[in-house]
């Protein structure tokens, strides 16, 4: 095995882009040599460090003190490089300043506070498996996954209609901007100045709906439980965050769906498991793929020394994958408990919005598997492409009413 050529580190050396176009395409190879290469590897190209095993990434995202993620969760180090945004009060901070932002937007995305939405967002559902069920063939990226998020989201943060169009570019330009400045980050610049002055206009408390997610971060301000500064930055993290994300949770469970018809079956004889299979589906893709951390000291991983602000990369796709960890790990299983899986992260940053997500995926699968009785594929489907978020652009399929 190689060791890097770094002054005080002596990782295995892996040549892998793991944001060119060749793993972006398929990166479950890359994900294999990364956790047969060892704990740590180095990648040359960008000097960084990365992990691939299930215990590794575990470990490091719940080590905030030693990985932060105050210095950014991309590639760039906030430590030496200005950050393209301000950064993420909850994201991109550390405790202290974490803690405030991070608990109001925890108690207003609880599953208990969401309770509410449950019967609307099915009864919106519904309204959309009748839209696809009137028209046979469809596209399961396009139609439903970019379509249901966009339906219910905006609406619960309390949203002006108009601008809506925004919020998916300027979500997969920040996924990008967490790689390097490759051509995927250039396409996002033409529009970038107009989508996130939209978004920036959005986050104030006059341009909200009185009642809704960003309604209550205002609240909030107003309780003294964090200032009236950091409410604007807090509602953007809910506009960034929480649409392209579920956008691709959702294309992964329905393109895993019509990969596996027995799966299909088993749901509609026991449509409670709507919510296994979402997070089975969140385990098996990682919609979102990676995050970095920065290193807060020098550390050694069995003689790996990785030195203080350092870069490293998390894959969240290669730990969900890990046979050390997973039995069968490429199958998707809905007898399998996917609990546990860092597709959400782990730690005290671990998705804030995830009970969104679930419910989002739950109304959607819960209405489908109601009404239909097969999807099947009548195309080859077709990659989204980004520097850190995995879906489909297009899943060509025919329902089959029940
Ligand atoms: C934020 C933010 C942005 C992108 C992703 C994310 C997955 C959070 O602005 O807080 O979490």
């Amino acid at each position: 095995m190689l060791t890097a050529d770094h002054p005080r580190s002596a990782a295995p050396i892996l040549t892998d882009d793991p944001f060119g176009r060749e793993v972006l395409t398929d990166p479950l190879p890359f994900h294999e040599r990364l956790r047969e290469a060892g704990r740590v590897a180095y990648l040359p190209q960008y000097d960084l460090f990365a992990m691939g095993r299930y215990d590794d990434v575990h470990a490091s995202l719940t080590d905030w003190q030693t990985f932060q993620s105050a210095a950014g969760v991309g590639m760039s180090n906030f430590r030496k490089e200005k950050p393209w945004r301000p950064p993420s009060l909850l994201l991109e901070a550390d405790p202290p300043h974490h803690d405030a932002p991070r608990a109001v937007l925890e108690e207003i995305l609880s599953p208990r506070r969401l309770r509410h939405l449950h019967a609307q967002w099915l009864a919106d559902a519904e309204v959309l498996v009748d839209e696809i069920l009137d028209r046979g063939e469809l596209d399961g990226a396009h139609d439903i996954a970019d379509v249901f998020p966009l339906r219910v989201f905006p609406d619960a943060v309390g949203l002006r209609q108009d601008g809506r169009e925004n919020l998916l570019p300027y979500g997969d330009h920040t996924f990008n901007s967490f790689g390097p400045p490759n051509a995927l980050v250039q396409k996002g610049q033409d529009h970038l100045g107009m989508t996130s002055a939209w978004i920036a206009a959005q986050c104030g408390r006059e341009a909200l709906a009185a009642t809704g997610f960003g309604a209550d971060i205002w609240a909030a301000a107003d309780r003294g439980d964090i200032t009236h500064e950091m409410a604007p930055l807090i509602v953007r993290s809910l506009l960034t965050a929480g649409v392209d994300t579920t956008v691709h949770g959702l294309s992964a469970v329905i393109h895993a769906f019509v990969e596996h018809p027995d799966q299909w079956d088993r749901l509609r004889a026991q449509p409670g498991l709507a919510r296994v299979a979402f997070d089975e589906a969140v385990r098996l893709e990682s919609p979102v793929q990676t995050f970095f951390r920065t290193t807060t000291r020098d550390l050694d991983i069995d003689g790996v020394v990785i030195p203080d602000s350092q870069k490293v990369l998390l894959v969240l796709a290669a730990a969900n994958r890990d046979p050390r960890h997973w039995v069968d790990p490429d199958r998707f299983d809905l007898s399998r408990d996917p609990s546990g899986h860092v597709g959400f992260g782990m730690g005290i940053h671990q998705c804030v919005g995830q009970h969104v997500a679930r419910l989002e995926a739950e109304a959607v699968l819960t209405a489908m598997a109601r009404r239909i009785r097969r999807v099947d594929a009548v195309g080859p489907a077709v990659r989204h492409q980004n520097n850190t978020l995995r879906g489909w652009k297009s899943i060509p399929i025919q329902v089959v009413p029940v």
